[in-house]
């Protein structure tokens, strides 16, 4: 607090005092002050701790982040608190839990109007960049400038998008994305500090590795974890039915570059491979062709074949590592050579860990060690003594508050971290946080990792899953590192569970995330209406693969949810590919009707748009039409959130025995579409006639 001065004063410089140069206001005002660090804030995606050696790697070497780690401080306990991409990287920007700042799964569209730390510190007088990988799906706000790749970006000649406009860019996406990062730093206005955020796509999935590093471990065999083959004995089947293991998620083509599975597979891996220019494809063929001439020869089998499988995964994996650690190399030589190391605080980090081939898996979403671990590595040798391993609890919602610790800015009040400074400068706080709180909702979702939430401390975890399931998880880490023995329901456990599970409580109480129900898509609803087992014509029949609750499904008195999620479950609508909706619904006699109101669904991220146009003809005999009302879409094609919509329409309270209901599609995805210019689909549910 006794700061709160000269930080509000600071804060204050941003946005009123621009006629005074800051140099001069900080030596006349604040004279023991040194001028503002910059901030280089480096973050992967997907690079597990595991695969560190400054972490123990027992698999690779990483020599420039570990060079980072030796001349700075190296977090041992940091978490992601809902380890997976769009919801991290929300909460780093907001210092803020995915249910406040709203970003809770990977289909949720950032709030760009949310409190971020790169707004405060471009009003603070910070010239701030972000580069790579982005995948909030807004527009960034806060930034001078920005490069980056569309949703999850290529390997290969990716796509970049700079300040709105998109461009291909040939070369490897690791080495571009730095490149673009040095070419900013050295045409930046150099009157300022800066806080640039360069962001990696690699080592995510598909693990697509530079041509020079095709060869990388060819000779080796990887060791496999000690979990490699975990049964799952003592914990939940939140385990058991998860879809992301070596055995039987991985794609034989797009992830294990070997023959095709199915249409699927081939599919992505076209996308991905035809990014390639020909003598690329050249390279990459050299290397994989006879590897997988071998493979079929060997006709690796069972517990052979997913030893294969994880040789060709981790190998892949570590290859992107190593192209991304010597891109490090570069940007940290690049400080050296332009004086800028003394005074840069620089941060390396991953939105959040990743299993490799523990418990049997890869991908992350789980609590468990391997994904919640975030690597964590701040170098500032002004402050930070050198080599320092640092072992307090530290979360992604810490980093805004730190940021803003080290240019002097005031954390504001809706961040819910906490600076690291004081754990930087090797200063355990009294009242550091004894637990962080966690809590995942992307299900159902890819990979199938059931909703769940708990808390960790320096030695013990909690979990709950919950929504489809209801179990609990507990697991002493001392003991226990593997989290192989759960105790949730170990009778001599049994108070220390209680006391967990009180604290936990505690937690999501002082998180504001007492209410998960919110986050919970509803049920069902049985309504009744007077079409309610009406017999039904369409003149172009639905999808069969979205065909919701069959012919008669959308006069069954049953309802698709209000609340649909942050994404829909497909199978309670029906589904239109590229027609118009277009239905008669005999009531079977003659009724008064007020109103027909229709649901519709609407998930961009799907392709499922609204209509353009409802209409609604009304007839006594299904011969003679009279035309009642026409609906007629005012809002333009833009991206956002799964929403359930219903189009209501008056009718005069005629009597009357047929009702034709007509939508008319959007037709094709618009041109900012990832799918601009293929047809797009209309979802349906109940009609209901009242
Ligand atoms: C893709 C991947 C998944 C991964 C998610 C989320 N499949 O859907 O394996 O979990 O991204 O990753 S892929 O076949 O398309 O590669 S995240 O980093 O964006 O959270
Ligand atoms: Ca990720």
């Amino acid at each position: 607090m006794f700061n709160a001065t000269r930080r509000d004063f600071l804060r204050t410089l941003g946005t009123g005092a621009a006629a005074v140069s800051l140099p001069q206001l900080m030596s006349s005002c604040a004279p023991s002050d040194a001028p503002r660090p910059n901030i280089l804030f480096i973050m992967t995606d997907d690079h597990a701790s595991q695969a560190i050696s400054a972490y123990g790697s027992r698999i690779n070497k990483t020599p420039h982040i570990d060079r980072l780690a030796s001349e700075g401080v190296r977090f041992e306990n940091c978490f992601a608190t809902n380890a997976i991409c769009a919801p991290s990287r929300a909460s780093i920007l907001t210092g803020t839990y995915s249910h406040v700042n709203g970003v809770i799964d990977n289909n949720v569209v950032f709030d760009g109007e949310q409190l971020t730390f790169p707004k405060l510190l471009q009003e603070a007088g910070y010239e701030t960049a972000l580069f790579g990988k982005w995948h909030l799906k807004s527009s960034p706000t806060g930034f001078n400038h920005w490069d980056i790749l569309p949703g999850q970006g290529h390997y290969y000649n990716p796509d970049f998008i700079r300040n709105g406009e998109k461009r291909r860019v040939e070369g490897y996406v690791t080495d571009l994305t730095t490149d673009l990062c040095l070419d900013w730093l050295d045409n930046r206005n150099a009157d300022q500090p800066f806080c640039v955020m360069l962001h990696h796509k690699a080592p995510h999935r598909n693990w697509m590795p530079a041509l020079r590093h095709l060869h990388l471990y060819d000779d080796e065999d990887i060791p496999v974890p000690e979990t490699f083959d975990d049964d799952y004995t003592t914990r939940s089947d939140a385990a058991r039915d998860q879809d992301m293991s070596i055995e039987e998620t991985l794609m034989p083509a797009n992830d294990l570059k070997a023959d095709a599975g199915t249409d699927q597979d081939a599919k992505y891996w076209k996308w991905n491979y035809d990014r390639m220019t020909p003598e690329q494809k050249k390279a990459w063929d050299a290397a994989y062709t006879s590897r997988n001439t071998a493979a079929r020869r060997a006709g690796h089998k069972g517990a052979d074949l997913k030893h294969w499988k994880y040789q060709r995964y981790i190998k892949d994996y570590l290859r992107c590592i190593a192209a991304v650690d010597e891109n490090i190399g570069r940007v940290l030589d690049y400080l050296d050579e332009n004086g800028l190391s003394e005074n840069t605080v620089v941060v390396y980090t991953s939105d959040q860990g990743f299993f490799l081939g523990e418990h049997g898996w890869f991908d992350k979403r789980f609590m468990y060690e391997e994904s919640l671990r975030m690597p964590m590595i701040v170098r500032y040798p002004k402050e930070i003594s050198a080599g320092r391993v640092e072992k307090g609890l530290a979360a992604n919602v810490d980093f805004a508050p730190t940021f803003l610790d080290y240019a002097g800015i005031n954390a504001p009040q809706r961040m819910q971290g906490r600076s690291l400074r004081p754990l930087l400068k090797g200063k355990t706080s009294y009242d550091w946080r004894k637990a962080v709180y966690y809590h995942y909702f992307e299900y159902p979702g890819p990979h199938g990792v059931k909703r769940h939430y708990g808390l960790r401390t320096d030695r013990y975890k909690l979990i709950r899953f919950y929504h489809d399931i209801d179990a609990w998880e507990m697991y002493d880490l001392r003991e226990d590192p593997n989290e192989l023995n759960n105790l949730a329901a170990v009778p001599t456990y049994s108070v220390l569970f209680k006391k967990l599970k009180r604290e936990l409580k505690r937690l999501r109480k002082v998180h504001g995330d007492d209410g998960m129900k919110r986050f919970l898509p509803g049920k069902p609803k049985k309504i009744e209406h007077l079409a309610v087992g009406a017999s039904i014509a369409l003149t172009y029949s639905y999808s069969p693969k979205y065909p919701g609750s069959g012919p008669g499904g959308l006069v069954d008195g049953i309802k698709a949810p209000e609340n649909v999620g942050s994404q829909a479950d497909l199978s309670l609508w029906q589904g239109f590919e590229g027609v118009e909706l277009e239905a008669v619904v005999d009531l079977g006699g003659h009724r008064p009707v007020k109103n027909v109101t229709v649901g519709f669904l609407e998930q961009t991220g799907s392709w499922i748009f609204m209509p353009q146009t409802v209409e609604v003809s009304v007839s006594e005999d299904g011969k003679q039409w009279s035309k009642a009302e026409v609906w007629r879409n005012q809002e333009k094609m833009q991206s956002g959130p799964a929403v359930r919509r219903s189009v209501r329409l008056q009718l005069d309270g005629r009597e009357v025995r047929f009702i034709k209901v007509k939508a008319q599609s959007q037709g094709v995805c618009p041109q900012w579409h990832p799918g601009a210019g293929k047809v797009c689909w209309l979802f349906a549910d109940e009609i209901v006639v009242e």
